[in-house]
C-alpha cells in the first residue's frame, strides 16, 4: 500500500528558502499553505541563513525533532542552524544554515568536491572574482555540503522516521547527488529509506540557448547537449542537473514544456508535472477592484513624485500603469521586446494624438548605488504637499462650519490662511518647473558602472524612450524588487500588481512563469507567450495549445508566419519538423501526466476551461472578444513559430488595443479575470506534489 501524506515527514530544500533569487522562492512561498494544510507538523523547508535576508522573514522558534540532530551538527561543524518558522501564510518550520564559515569544514568541502570530480565528472573551482555564475556554483556547492552532513545527522537520529526530501533546481540539489551516495552501502539498516524527489525548475541548457536566440524546443533533439554544455561554459551545472534527474526517486518539471526539455536534456522523462500555483486564500475577490483603486492611488504618488515638473501632459485618469518584472535575464524575460514594443505604441499613440498616457515599469534587478536624489526628492515634496492640503482642507471644512453656524454665511477670500498660501505657492514653485535640465530620468537609481551597459538601460536609450513631455509612453526601470519598505512606492510587490493595469511578460524562455499567474489572481490582465509554461497551461485549456494538439496546418503551416523565431529563416519546413517533434515530446509527457491526473482530484483542464468560461463574452476590441483574451485576461504572445520583429508588432497591438478600452470595459475585464484566477490555486495544483511525494516514499523503499 502506498504511504499516505500523514505517514511521512516532507523537508523542502532549496537555496531560495527566505532568500529571493527568481521564481522559485514564490513557488515555496505560495504553496506553504497548501503543504502545511497537508502535512501539518510534518513539513519544513531547509535553506541559507542570509542575514539581511532573514530579517522580518523568519522567526526563531524551538523545534524538538531537530533540536539533536541540529546540535550535533553544530558541535561537529561549527556551523550554526537557525531553527525556526519562514513568516509566509502557513507559517512553516524552517531550518536556515549559516553559510559564511572557516575552519574544520573546509576540508569537508573540499573532500566533497573531489568526490564530486571524481565519480561524476563535476569539476567545481574556487570562484574567481567578479564571476558571477562562479560564485553561484560555489554558493551551490557549499549548501550542498551542509545539507549532505545535515542529513547524515538527521537520519542518524530520526531512524524510525520515513522522510521524503525533495530537492528544488541544480542549485539546491548537490546535497541529493551526496545523499544518494551516503545511502546506498547503509540503506539495509533503515526500517524507511529517504525518498527523494528532484523537481526542475529550468534546465541550465535550455536557459543558454534561449540567450543566444536558439529555438530551444525546435533544436534539442539535433543538438549534442553536453558537447553544448561544454561549449558554452555551464558544463558543472548542466551535470549536477543530469545527475540530480538520474539518482532521484521521481523526477518532476514544473511544466509540458520543461519536461518535454528536461526529457531531450537529460534523458529522463519526468514521471510528474508539478505545474506551479498560487495561494489565492489571501486575495479577497469582493475587494479586489477597491484595493486596485487604493493601490493604483499609491503608483500614481510615486509617478506625481517621480515626474514632477512635467506632468502637464499626463492626465491621471487617463494614465495606465504596464509593467514586466523578474529575474533580469534580459532575452529570456523578453524585456527586448517588450521595450521594443513599448517604442512602437509611443509612436503610434503621438500619431492617433492620443491624450492616453502609459506608463511602463520595468521591475527588473541589477547592481545598483541606491536611489537618484531626484526621484526621493520628488516623492518626499509630493507627500509633503499631500500632508499640508490635508491640514489645509481639514482647518478650511472648520472654518466653513465656524462662519455658517456663527454668521449663517461663508467669506470665500478669507478661508486660505496668508501662510498656507505662500507654502503653497512655494510648493507650485519647486514641483512644476524642470528641476533638471534633462526630462525625467527612465530609472529610479543610480547605476553600478556596470550596469550603465546593461542592455536594459541600451535598449530604452535605443528606441529613444526619454520621457520627453511629448511621449505618451512614458518608462521607468526600477532595478530592485519592489518591497514594503521601499521610500518610492510604500508598498509590497502584490500591491504594485493590484494596483497597474496590465503585465506585460514577452518571455523568450519561462518554464512556468508566475508572474502572468499572479496578475490573474489578482485580476489583472496579462500578456504571456506560448513559449512559456504558464502560456501552454493557459492555451491547454482552450484547447489551443500546440501541446495539447495534434497539429492543423492552420496554426503550423501558416502563411501568415513570417519566420522562425531564430528570425532568419523563413516558415521553412525545418521549423515545421522541428514544431512537429516537440509535439511528439510532448505527447509523450502529457501522456504520462494523463496517468497522475486519474489518480488525483487535480483540477483537469475541462474544469479549468469552465472557470475561465466563466464571465461574459465581450464584443469588438481583442480584450473583450472571447477568442482572444476576452474570458480570462491572458493574452498568449507568438514567439515561437514568428520572427522577433513580428512578435514586437503583435505585442505593440495588443497594448494599444488595451489602452482603447474605456474604465467600464477595464471593470468588466477585472470582473472576468478575477473568476478565472480561482483555477490557480494550490489547492488544486498541490496534488501533483504530493503525487510526485507517496511515489517517492514508494520508490525508495521497494
Ligand atoms: C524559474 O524561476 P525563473 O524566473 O528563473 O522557476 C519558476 C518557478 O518554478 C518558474 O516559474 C520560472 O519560469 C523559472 O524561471
Amino acid at each position: 500500500m502506498d504511504p499516505t501524506p500523514e505517514e511521512y515527514y516532507l523537508l523542502d530544500i532549496s537555496l531560495e528558502v527566505a532568500n529571493r533569487i527568481g521564481g522559485i522562492n514564490t513557488v515555496l512561498k505560495s504553496k506553504a499553505k497548501a503543504t502545511t494544510d497537508t502535512y501539518h507538523e510534518n513539513y519544513a523547508l531547509i535553506g541559507p541563513y542570509i542575514p539581511e535576508k532573514a530579517v522580518g522573514e523568519f522567526e526563531d522558534e524551538f523545534l524538538p525533532e531537530f533540536a539533536a540532530p541540529c546540535q550535533a551538527f553544530e558541535k561537529k561543524y561549527n556551523i550554526k542552524v537557525h531553527m525556526g518558522r519562514w513568516l509566509v501564510n502557513g507559517h512553516p518550520k524552517a531550518l536556515l544554515f549559516e553559510q559564511a564559515f572557516e575552519g574544520d569544514f573546509w576540508s569537508n568541502v573540499h573532500e566533497s568536491r573531489k568526490e564530486l570530480l571524481d565519480n561524476y565528472g563535476i569539476p567545481i573551482n574556487e570562484p574567481t572574482p567578479g564571476k558571477i555564475n562562479e560564485k553561484f556554483i560555489w554558493d551551490a556547492l557549499v549548501f550542498g555540503v551542509i545539507v549532505r552532513f545535515f542529513l547524515r545527522e538527521l537520519l542518524r537520529f530520526q531512524r524510525d522516521t520515513q522522510f521524503v526530501m525533495n530537492f528544488h533546481e541544480w542549485l539546491g540539489s548537490i546535497g541529493l547527488i551526496f545523499l544518494e551516495r551516503d545511502m546506498k552501502p547503509v540503506k539495509h539498516t533503515y526500517l524507511y529509506v529517504p525518498g527523494t524527489v528532484f523537481t526542475t525548475h529550468a534546465t541550465i541548457l535550455g536557459r543558454h540557448l534561449a540567450a543566444g536566440k536558439l529555438d530551444v524546443y525546435g533544436s534539442l533533439r539535433d543538438i549534442d547537449v553536453d558537447a553544448e554544455a561544454k561549449k558554452r561554459g555551464i558544463w558543472v551545472e548542466h551535470a549536477v542537473e543530469k545527475w540530480s534527474a538520474k539518482v532521484c526517486d521521481v523526477f518532476t518539471a514544473v511544466s509540458d514544456i520543461t519536461g518535454y526539455e528536461s526529457k531531450c536534456i537529460h534523458g529522463r522523462e519526468p514521471d510528474v508535472i508539478t505545474y506551479n500555483g498560487l495561494d489565492t486564500s489571501t486575495v479577497d475577490l469582493q475587494s479586489l477592484h477597491h484595493l486596485h483603486v487604493v493601490q493604483r492611488e499609491k503608483i500614481r504618488d510615486f509617478v506625481r513624485g517621480h515626474f514632477h515638473g512635467a506632468l502637464a501632459e499626463m492626465d491621471m485618469d487617463k494614465t495606465l500603469f504596464f509593467f514586466i518584472s523578474g529575474r533580469n535575464e534580459y532575452l529570456n524575460k523578453g524585456a527586448d521586446v517588450f521595450i521594443e514594443a513599448l517604442a512602437q505604441l509611443n509612436w503610434k499613440l503621438k500619431e492617433a494624438k492620443s491624450d492616453m498616457t502609459i506608463v511602463a515599469f520595468v521591475i527588473m534587478p541589477a547592481k545598483h548605488q541606491g536611489f537618484l536624489p531626484d526621484s526621493l526628492e520628488g516623492v518626499a515634496m509630493h507627500k509633503d504637499l499631500q500632508r499640508l492640503t490635508r491640514t489645509i482642507a481639514s482647518n478650511i471644512g472648520e472654518k466653513i462650519v465656524e462662519m455658517i453656524t456663527r454668521h449663517g454665511a461663508v467669506d470665500p477670500s478669507s478661508l486660505l490662511e496668508k501662510k498656507d498660501e505662500v507654502m503653497l505657492k512655494r510648493f507650485a514653485a519647486q514641483l512644476t518647473r524642470y528641476p533638471r535640465d534633462s526630462f525625467p530620468s527612465v530609472v529610479t537609481h543610480k547605476l553600478c558602472p556596470e550596469t550603465e551597459v546593461d542592455p536594459i538601460i541600451v535598449k530604452i536609450r535605443d528606441c529613444n524612450l526619454f520621457n520627453r513631455p511629448e511621449d505618451r509612453v512614458k518608462i521607468v526601470w526600477h532595478p530592485q524588487f519592489i518591497t514594503a519598505t521601499s521610500p518610492l512606492f510604500g508598498m509590497d510587490y502584490m500591491d504594485f500588481v493590484r494596483g497597474c493595469h496590465l503585465g506585460v511578460f514577452p518571455s523568450y524562455y519561462e518554464p512556468f512563469g508566475l508572474t502572468p499567474a499572479e496578475c490573474m489572481i489578482n485580476g489583472v490582465a496579462a500578456i504571456t507567450t506560448n513559449v512559456s509554461g504558464f502560456g501552454n497551461f493557459i492555451e491547454s485549456s482552450r484547447k489551443t495549445s500546440f501541446i495539447y494538439q495534434s497539429m492543423p496546418p492552420s496554426i503550423m503551416g501558416s502563411p501568415r508566419r513570417a519566420g522562425s523565431p531564430l528570425g532568419a529563416k523563413s516558415a521553412s519546413d525545418d521549423v515545421l519538423a522541428h514544431a512537429a517533434a516537440a509535439v511528439q515530446g510532448f505527447g509523450a509527457v502529457k501522456r504520462r501526466v494523463k496517468i497522475q491526473e486519474t489518480s488525483s482530484p487535480a483540477l483537469t483542464a475541462k474544469k479549468f476551461k469552465a472557470l475561465l468560461q466563466s464571465g461574459d463574452k465581450g464584443r469588438s476590441n481583442m480584450w473583450k472578444k472571447g477568442s482572444g483574451c476576452g474570458f480570462d485576461g491572458i493574452y498568449v504572445l507568438d514567439r515561437r513559430l514568428i520572427a522577433p520583429d513580428e512578435s514586437c508588432r503583435r505585442l505593440c497591438e495588443v497594448m494599444l488595443e488595451f489602452s482603447r478600452l474605456n474604465r467600464r470595459d477595464r471593470v468588466a475585464l477585472r470582473n472576468r479575470i478575477e473568476k478565472a484566477g480561482k483555477g490557480l490555486d494550490w489547492k488544486h495544483l498541490f496534488e501533483y506534489y504530493i503525487n510526485a511525494h507517496v511515489m517517492a516514499a514508494t520508490r525508495a523503499n521497494e
